[in-house]
């Protein structure tokens, strides 16, 4: 790290990995398999941040091992369309009919500041609505009372986003209907998109109520706006067909990431084709990529979604329900105020007796004491996202033995920290 810290900004290449949010010094990896990584001390964890989200089967999974083999046997990158990028969109297609045309891009910040700009393109208009606690990758933007490392670091904005810019994005509370629509009201007829995470993944995990969804369907129908479902996290997570299928709502254009890939590089944004359609080299709206559908991340993200079978999702997500029950036990047995939620293989808690339904809400939760519970769990073998305000993860290489090895070893832990 002391190397690191000479070569990269705290040491890092993505902020979150710092350790900034939970203090003390981050471990270095060495290698990882199934549902475990080891530090290059040769401590073992088991594994809920999981590359914060991609690995859906758990590391080093022999399925795409095979796959990237076989793929770069032929070669690694060649700016030519290949076979495996139209395999890959027609899984993804099938999982989410809506997506009737995609563009792959090699993060989900490509694909979100990529959906930003088609939104913009085909309404004429400028503004983005965006809600608090959401982050949607670092495009300028989306940088305006964003969750993740942003909330981490407790930046209310970044610098070097022009205030002509970030005027353009206007943020409302998640779950406030009424504070949308008097958004609405007064900018409606000017506003691209709105772009919102389904489930708060960037913020701990915070659920929409019943009512918020729909709201956002028919108020960015009413005024001629965009919705924008951002699954680079929920996508493939909360169930095959993500948010979508989940909650029953079609949005107009969809960014994915993370699990699209397996832990290889690859996004995506797409949707209505008459909307596609407006993007080079079929319309005028702009945007490319070097590494964009290559083969090797396609190979890699085949293979995850071949593997990630409706059983192989039904049996993480009930193992990570029995996560989730049996966290909210130990917290109810050592009398800690706690409140967990969990949709398919993606859970979140706070150390807060009431349910979190806004970002304000996760503010209140007692940080402090997250602090020394994450520090607590990982000198025990259990590594949880190093912030306050992130989602875990469970992979199919969790089995029932990991998740009760991980429910002792949390109660060991929060017996120490409370
Ligand atoms: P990337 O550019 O990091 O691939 O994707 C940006 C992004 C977009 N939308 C959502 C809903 C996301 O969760 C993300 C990335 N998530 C963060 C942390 N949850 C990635 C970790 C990091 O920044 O290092």
């Amino acid at each position: 790290m002391a190397r690191a810290r000479e070569l990269f900004p705290g040491g890092v290449n993505s902020p979150v990995r710092a350790f900034n949010g939970v203090g003390g010094e981050p471990f270095v990896v060495e290698r990882g398999e199934g549902a475990r990584i080891w530090d290059v001390d040769g401590n073992e964890y088991i594994d809920y941040v999981l590359s914060w989200g991609p690995l859906v089967l758990g590391h080093a999974a022999p399925v795409v091992l095979d796959a990237l083999r076989d793929a770069m046997a032929r070669g690694t990158s060649f700016g030519i369309p290949t076979g495996l990028e139209v395999t890959l969109a027609e899984l993804v297609r099938q999982r989410m009919p809506h997506v009737e045309m995609m563009r792959f891009v090699s993060s989900g910040t490509e694909a979100t500041m990529s959906a930003l700009r088609l939104a913009r393109a085909a309404t004429g208009r400028d503004l983005l609505l965006k809600f608090d606690g959401c982050y949607h990758g670092h495009g300028d933007s989306f940088l305006v009372r964003a969750g993740s490392g942003v909330a981490t670091l407790g930046l209310p904005n970044s610098p070097g986003v022009p205030d002509a810019l970030a005027a353009m994005t206007l943020t409302s509370p998640f779950n406030d209907i009424a504070a949308l629509e008097a958004t609405f009201r007064s900018h409606g007829d000017k506003i691209a998109a709105i772009f919102v995470e389904p489930i708060i993944g960037n913020a701990g995990f915070i659920a929409p109520d019943p009512q918020f969804l729909p709201a956002l369907r028919r108020l960015a129908t009413e005024h001629g706006a965009l919705l924008v479902f951002d699954e680079v996290m929920t996508g493939f997570r909360i169930a095959q067909g993500g948010a979508a299928e989940y909650f029953g709502i079609t949005p107009d254009l969809t960014t994915l990431g993370k699990v699209i890939g397996g832990g290889l590089p690859v996004a995506a944004y797409g949707g209505r084709r008459d909307l596609m359609n407006l993007v080079a080299p079929s319309g005028p709206m702009y945007q490319a990529g070097t590494l964009s559908g290559n083969p090797l991340a396609m190979a890699g993200g085949i293979a995850t979604l071949q593997a990630l079978t409706p059983a192989v999702h039904d049996g993480i997500a009930s193992r990570t329900r029995a996560l989730v029950e049996g966290l909210r036990g130990i917290a109810a047995r050592r009398g800690v105020p706690f409140t967990a939620d969990s949709a398919g293989s993606m859970f979140g808690f706070f150390f807060r007796a009431e349910p979190v339904r806004s970002f304000a809400d996760a503010k209140t939760a007692d940080v402090e004491l997250f602090r020394r519970f994450f520090h607590a769990a990982l000198r025990r073998g259990v590594y949880l996202a190093p912030s306050a305000f992130e989602a875990g993860f469970v992979s199919a290489a969790h089995g029932d033995a990991e998740i009760a090895l991980t429910l002792e070893r949390l109660d060991d832990a929060l017996v120490e920290v409370r």
